[in-house]
């Protein structure tokens, strides 16, 4: 039988996979395995994963893309991180901390994205990382798989391996200084990629700054990124963040709102107001959905107010 081609799979000789971007460079990959330096324009919104195709004088043309992850910068633009992506695993551990709310905002993104989503609980070799092990899995394994490890005492990189190995094209994201970088020295050891030391603030210092795409040994594909504390989803409205937020379709699923266009704040017969009450949802996860809720919101009256003027 044919394999069929998917668009993060390059079909002729003349296309390519993006595998490092570096601004106006783009290191891609062709099928065969040889690799090219291509230049690109700054504002080319070609990103690591993209298929391209090369056209006439090393031009290269970006074929459609079957998913992209996006995140919003600082100064709230978005930013697109890696496309043709499959499955997000998001990396924490004990130090640095992961700010309160990080995970659940990322598996807004990942769902919104059409990404399954998984969390790397990296440094267990740390005492630290254990009392964090039962917070992780108290609140988020009826959500998404929680895979336990240590980059650099390469514990339980067998059970990681596996899980990438059926998971197609993976990016890792989480905070500077995580391990995202040591991860994927601890599961394609040739690689080498930079690591950082913890600042005196127990804070990453931004060691990677641009994202790669290796091919793992054992099967799979993974995108190393650079850290980041914030992750704002982008491409989710207002109205569309209860469906993707975690926990809540459960909920809905079982006893809908009274109101069709519930936003779930103070409505009568709201069904996530009453499973909070009951503690069916825990209280903290319910007031960041209303915090993430008044971004969105903060973030549609300023488009709906450019739109106008
Ligand atoms: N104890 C312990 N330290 C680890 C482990 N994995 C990584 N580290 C250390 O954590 C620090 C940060 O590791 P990196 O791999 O650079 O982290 P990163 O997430 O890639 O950071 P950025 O590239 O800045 O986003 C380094 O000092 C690593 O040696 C682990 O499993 N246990
Ligand atoms: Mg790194
Ligand atoms: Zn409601």
């Amino acid at each position: 039988m044919k394999k069929k081609s998917s668009p993060s799979t390059p079909r002729s000789e003349r296309e390519a996979v993006i595998v490092s971007h570096f601004g106006v460079k783009v290191l891609i990959r062709f099928p065969d395995g040889s690799t090219h330096l291509a230049h690109v324009k700054r504002s080319s919104g070609h990103v690591v994963g993209d298929c391209v195709s090369i056209c006439e004088a090393d031009q290269l043309e970006r074929l459609p893309r079957r998913t992209l992850l996006t995140r919003m910068d600082n100064s709230g633009k978005p930013r697109p991180l890696a496309a043709n992506l499959d499955s997000l695993g998001i990396v924490v551990t004990s130090v640095p901390q992961t700010p309160p709310g990080f995970v659940e905002r990322i598996l807004v993104a990942a769902y919104a994205a059409g990404l399954k989503p998984f969390i790397v609980l990296n440094k267990i070799d740390l005492p630290a990382t254990s009392l964090l092990r039962e917070k992780i899995e108290e609140e988020f394994s009826a959500l998404a798989q929680i895979v336990c490890v240590s980059a650099s005492e390469k514990q339980n990189l067998e059970a990681l391996r596996q899980h990438l190995s059926t998971a197609g094209r993976t990016v890792f994201v989480g905070v500077s200084g995580a391990g995202k970088s040591s991860l994927l020295n601890a599961l394609a050891p040739e690689l080498d990629l930079a690591v950082g030391q913890l600042n005196q603030d127990q804070h990453g210092c931004h060691v990677t700054s641009v994202s790669t795409l290796i091919t793992l040994p054992d099967g799979g594909e993974l995108v190393d990124t650079p850290g980041f504390r914030d992750f704002s989803p982008v491409d989710v409205s207002s109205e569309d963040l209860a469906y993707w937020y975690p926990g809540f379709s459960s909920i809905l699923g079982q006893t809908p709102c009274k109101f069709r266009n519930c936003r779930h704040r103070n409505e009568p017969g709201c069904s996530i107001i009453a499973a909070v009450d009951v503690e069916m949802l825990r209280r903290e996860r319910y007031e960041l959905y209303l915090e993430i809720l008044v971004e969105i919101e903060e973030r549609e009256k300023q488009q709906a107010q450019r739109g106008r003027s």
